[in-house]
């Protein structure tokens, strides 16, 4: 296989980058072997190094007066295709390896959404959680009086990730706009009397549910009575939430940091309903969800377990829609041991590399994040052309292009791993479409 220890020396710690693109590199080494030009034109040396990192100092004053300093970065990782795109993430776990492997994904998502978007991710180290909203806007005014030189609507357009989402992504744009005296569409995920996009709060977790249900009609079944475990409970999450109710499925779980809520009756429109408001307009911790329907459990996150429970639970199908790493090789075996059919990856790499061995071994229906999770970013996309255009499509509109794009994007990935030689297997699929498009891009434009 081709080495990667180049990216090792070079940035001995960056462990998540190197998780994120051994998968890509072990995908793709049929292409570089029938492709002697990648080799002669460093093609994987270039694709790993970001065309620019830019890290800057973020001052903020709390509400008692006290100031503090976070680390603000964005990674512009590849334009090949498009402009620089991808999201924000605010966490306190946000550092340049988390952020470099977001962009490195991000880049062969993006390829495959069929739309002109290049790849890109940046964030903070500040969390948002227990904040004031003044504190929140300050330091997202502060963030954006650096970030603004560096971005624009044809150069790099964010948007959300983890702890950043509509309140975040308006506090953005007002400052933007303040700074560059422009009122473009710079951000994605804005509010619909400014710009926004209908569907795009619903998109990946949408998205990520109509990708499921295209693997699964690839064996005649669909998501109708399929029992469905999810994690998360945020943007991504609820809307996975939200459509398998819509779709007849019995989503019976979510999750935050604090632990997991375990719902065998399964969630029906009115309990989500109560979620959406406990997380969004309360911010609340999942917790309370059992004091308003005892019939479910909270069981509290254990890191010493060395497994997640919630992945122990009889279900057909998984959406991992938290974060990177959540599902480990022990929590593959529980799911594939209790009968799992459909792993649709919600959140990005949300499972360790032996944990995706175990499913490709049982020959799960296993959707990886950068094709199961596009639908946020294509709907992004879509947000950008109304918004060039100076128009709002109809939410019937934006659904059904989103709904073909995933179409598309699940028939790019099944073809061309049996292309490969992979039949079935996704990953593969997903890692060599993404891959040749870019590649194919960065040569056509020669040596910058
Ligand atoms: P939100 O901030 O809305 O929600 C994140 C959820 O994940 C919360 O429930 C949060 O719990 C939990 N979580 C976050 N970090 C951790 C952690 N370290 N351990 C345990 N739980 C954690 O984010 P999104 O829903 O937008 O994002 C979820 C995932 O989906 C991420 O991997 C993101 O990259 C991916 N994604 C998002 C897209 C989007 O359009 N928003 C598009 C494509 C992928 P808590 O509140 O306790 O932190
Ligand atoms: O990981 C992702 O694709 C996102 N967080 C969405 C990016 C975007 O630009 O909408």
């Amino acid at each position: 296989m081709e080495s990667i220890k180049f990216v090792l020396d070079r940035d001995p710690h960056e462990r998540e980058f190197h998780q994120a693109v051994s998968e890509v590199v072990e995908s793709i080494q049929p292409v570089l072997d029938k492709n002697p030009q990648y080799r002669r034109e460093a093609i994987l040396e270039r694709i790993v190094e970001p065309e620019r990192v830019i890290v800057f100092r973020v001052p903020w004053v709390d509400d008692q007066g006290q100031v503090h300093v976070n680390r603000g970065f964005r990674i512009q990782m590849n334009s090949a295709i498009g402009p620089y795109k991808g999201g924000l993430r605010f966490h306190p776990s946000v550092n340049l390896s988390i952020l470099k492997f977001l962009a490195f994904e991000q880049v062969f998502k993006n390829a495959l959404t069929s739309l002109p978007m290049g790849g890109g991710k940046g964030g903070s180290d500040f969390d948002p959680k227990g904040k004031s909203d003044n504190e929140v806007m300050r330091f997202c005014q502060s963030f954006m009086a650096e970030l603004f030189r560096h971005i624009g609507p044809d150069t790099d357009v964010p948007a959300g990730d983890i702890g950043v989402g509509a309140r975040e992504i308006g506090y953005l744009f007002g400052m933007y706009k303040k700074l560059a005296r422009e009122f473009t569409g710079v951000l994605t995920g804005k509010s619909l009397n400014w710009g926004g996009s209908l569907v795009r709060p619903e998109a990946t977790g949408y998205g990520c549910t109509y990708f499921a249900a295209e693997m699964l009609a690839t064996k005649g079944q669909s998501l109708e009575g399929k029992t469905c475990l999810v994690s998360g409970s945020g943007n991504v999450a609820q809307y996975t939430i939200e459509k398998l109710i819509e779709l007849g499925a019995k989503p019976v779980s979510c999750s935050d940091s604090s632990g997991y809520v375990y719902d065998p009756a399964g969630f029906t429109r009115e309990k989500l309903n109560f979620l959406m408001k406990l997380k969004n307009a309360m911010r609340g911790r999942v917790k309370l969800y059992v004091e308003q329907y005892p019939e479910a459990t909270f069981v509290p996150a254990d890191p010493a377990l060395g497994y997640n429970p919630l992945w122990n639970h009889k279900a057909d199908c998984a959406f991992p829609s938290a974060t990177q790493n959540e599902i480990n090789e022990r929590d593959a075996k529980n799911l594939v041991g209790n009968g799992i059919q459909v792993v649709s990856e919600g959140a990005n790499m949300p499972t360790t590399p032996d944990g995706v061995n175990i499913f490709l071994e049982h020959r799960i229906l296993y959707g990886p994040g950068k094709a199961a999770n596009a639908g946020g970013v294509s709907v992004s996309g879509l947000e950008m052309s109304q918004n060039s255009m100076r128009l709002n499509w109809p939410r019937e509109e934006v659904d059904k292009r989103l709904k073909t794009i995933m179409k598309n994007i699940h028939k790019m990935c099944k073809e061309t791993a049996e292309q490969y030689g992979a039949p079935g297997n996704y990953v593969t699929g997903a890692n060599i479409a993404g891959f040749v498009k870019v590649v194919d891009s960065m040569i056509d434009q020669g040596v910058v």
